[in-house]
């Protein structure tokens, strides 16, 4: 049985893939699962990719002001972070779960195979992760993420019959997410606001009747970092204007929310891995036998660990789920 599951990201370059997708598994810690009937084991190439990314991303906090051009740099090849994922003291069969990343230049550089290659991960993806520039977002009127985006999902998701998962995570968010205060929570509002406006056509396509039953949607805000702000716009010669922040606190590494993600998509997965192998007459032997209810008990765990107030918004619930 093929037990490999897809997690990409999907997004422009300096969107902010590798650093969702760094912040993110940076939890995968021992003690992540401490309450939850859940083993995992990360391979080593992995472990040591991603040890190497979040030093990268935790360098950016050294200095004064954060740049594109420090920090995590640009990432120049397909790589996948591999995990494998069980029921404690069980030796069942398990899940491998690969998370999948890739330069996001290959959106726009009209290069046909790197495009198609962008379209394939989307398209044997189980959950998408769609990180936005806030600051571009808000303060830029030219962002093109949105439409090269509807165009992939149009293609990708034509004739959706699985279930999916699509998170959009808006990053770079400091200046309009983050606190308690009500200047805080107002311009919160303004980026869900822009975000509605800018990805209206991806919204009404992702939630058209036809696709609704089959396709979850999540907003989670993120800080992969924390301590910093938005200070300005650089001016480059050629090139999009890259947002640059100041450092509030240097070296302080304060992400906020990087763990909610991680509980949705995994909830999302093992119900999904619950359902498929609990139909047709198979499924109603197993259900017997109990096998695989660990998939569901965990699903539901996991979901009680995810947060739907710091300014998470669930959008659309499919058939499976009930976040
Ligand atoms: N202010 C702020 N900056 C962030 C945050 N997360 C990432 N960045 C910055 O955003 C820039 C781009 O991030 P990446 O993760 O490299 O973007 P990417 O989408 O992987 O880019 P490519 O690899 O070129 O496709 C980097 O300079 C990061 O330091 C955040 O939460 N806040
Ligand atoms: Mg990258």
């Amino acid at each position: 049985m093929n037990n490999l599951i897809s997690v990409s990201v999907l997004g422009v370059s300096k969107a902010g893939k590798t650093s969702c997708l760094v912040s993110m598994l940076d939890h995968f810690k021992k003690d992540f699962f401490e309450n939850i009937d859940l083993h995992f084991t990360i391979d080593a190439l992995s472990q040591r990719i991603l040890m190497e990314q979040r030093g990268k991303l935790i360098s950016s906090l050294d200095k004064g002001a954060i740049e594109s051009t420090n920090g995590i740099r640009s990432t120049r090849e397909v790589t996948k972070y591999n995990l494998k994922l069980g029921q404690k003291g069980s030796d069942s069969e398990s899940l491998m779960v690969e998370f999948i990343d890739y330069p996001g230049s290959w959106l726009n550089n009209g290069n046909s195979a790197d495009f198609a290659n962008v379209k394939q991960f989307a398209a044997n993806s189980q959950v998408l992760i769609i990180p936005i520039d806030s600051a571009y977002l808000m303060e830029m009127n030219d962002d093109t993420q949105p439409d090269i985006i509807l165009e992939i999902l149009k293609d990708v998701y034509a004739d959706l019959s699985q279930p999916r998962l699509v998170i959009f995570t808006p990053i770079k968010c400091e200046k309009y997410y983050g606190t308690n205060d009500s200047n805080r929570n107002k311009a919160y509002h303004a980026l869900l606001l822009k975000i509605q406006e800018k990805y209206e056509n991806v919204l009404s396509f992702l939630t058209d009747k036809s696709r609704k039953k089959n396709i979850s949607i999540v907003i989670i805000p993120m800080q992969t970092l924390g301590s910093c702000k938005l200070m300005y716009f650089s001016e480059p010669e050629y090139g999009v204007k890259d947002p640059v922040f100041v450092v509030t606190q240097r070296g302080v590494y304060s992400p906020k929310n990087t763990d909610q993600p991680f509980l949705y998509l995994l909830s999302f997965i093992l119900k999904n891995q619950y359902e498929s192998k609990n139909t047709g007459f198979p499924g109603f032997v197993r259900r017997l036998l109990k096998n695989h209810k660990y998939l569901n008990v965990t699903s539901e765990q996991l979901l009680q660990l995810c947060s739907n107030t710091n300014g998470i918004k669930v959008l659309q619930n499919s058939h499976i789920t009930t976040f």
